[in-house]
């Protein structure tokens, strides 16, 4: 069982989060945690200051609620990648996550990661579901991807939007999965979440920092 520790609030908007029963804390490994009072896990990654946003975002959701609802322009369309023959176990929470960005009004292009596919009887080629979903990855301004169940098409895309398309990268993966080291060793961002309100919150978080021109 790893140790964690609580770090002290240094501003007074950390003091008032803090007195407010909000905690953050690092383990030995430095990765930080964020927990509301209810002890429900608002944020794990590697940035401080991010962990305490976090927080405020949970506190005070009506703060962020003019950003979330109008997204800067520039960060309008999304790709969403997700295991398709790679296994479609998540299936549930691509569809979850992509309502909650559609939700916040951004255009979702690759939306069917999503759906049932199987009762969508998608008739295309292979050809063409690979020209149409690299045109959309060129059009997009940002790209998602969840790599909890490894892919070979997500991958290929990952790469592709990164180093060929040059599109900001965000992937995604619950906190068990067994993400594969040109991922997880890679230069890409990776944020794991446990449950689907974190997974908002780490988008949510990453669009954000990518809006403010950030990342
Ligand atoms: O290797 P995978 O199939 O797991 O790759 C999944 C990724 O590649 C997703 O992010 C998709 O964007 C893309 N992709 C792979 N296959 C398709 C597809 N096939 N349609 C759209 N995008 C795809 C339709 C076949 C289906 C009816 C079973």
């Amino acid at each position: 069982m790893t140790k964690t520790y609580n770090q002290s609030p240094t501003t007074p908007e950390q003091l008032s989060l803090f007195d407010a029963g909000y905690r953050v804390m690092r383990d030995e490994n430095r990765k930080i945690f964020a927990r509301n009072p209810e002890g429900i896990p608002i944020y794990n990654g590697d940035n401080l200051q991010a962990a305490w946003t976090a927080c405020d975002m949970n506190r005070f959701p009506e703060k962020y609620q003019v950003a979330r609802q109008q997204p800067a322009p520039t960060i309008q369309k999304l790709y969403f990648a997700g295991s398709i023959r790679g296994g479609r176990e998540m299936q549930p929470m691509y569809s979850y996550i992509i309502k909650y960005l559609q939700n916040r009004g951004y255009e979702v292009l690759s939306e069917h990661v999503g759906s049932d596919l199987d009762s969508s009887g998608e008739q295309r080629s292979a050809n063409e579901i690979y020209m149409r979903d690299i045109m959309w990855i060129n059009e997009a301004d940002a790209v998602i991807a969840d790599v909890t169940t490894p892919s070979l098409g997500v991958g290929y895309e990952v790469a592709y939007a990164q180093f060929v398309a040059k599109k900001p990268v965000l992937c995604v993966a619950q906190i068990q999965a067994n993400v594969s080291a040109m991922i997880a060793g890679s230069s890409v961002k990776l944020l794991q979440y446990e449950h689907s309100e974190h997974l908002e919150t780490t988008v949510d978080w990453w669009l954000m920092k990518l809006k403010a021109g950030e990342l």
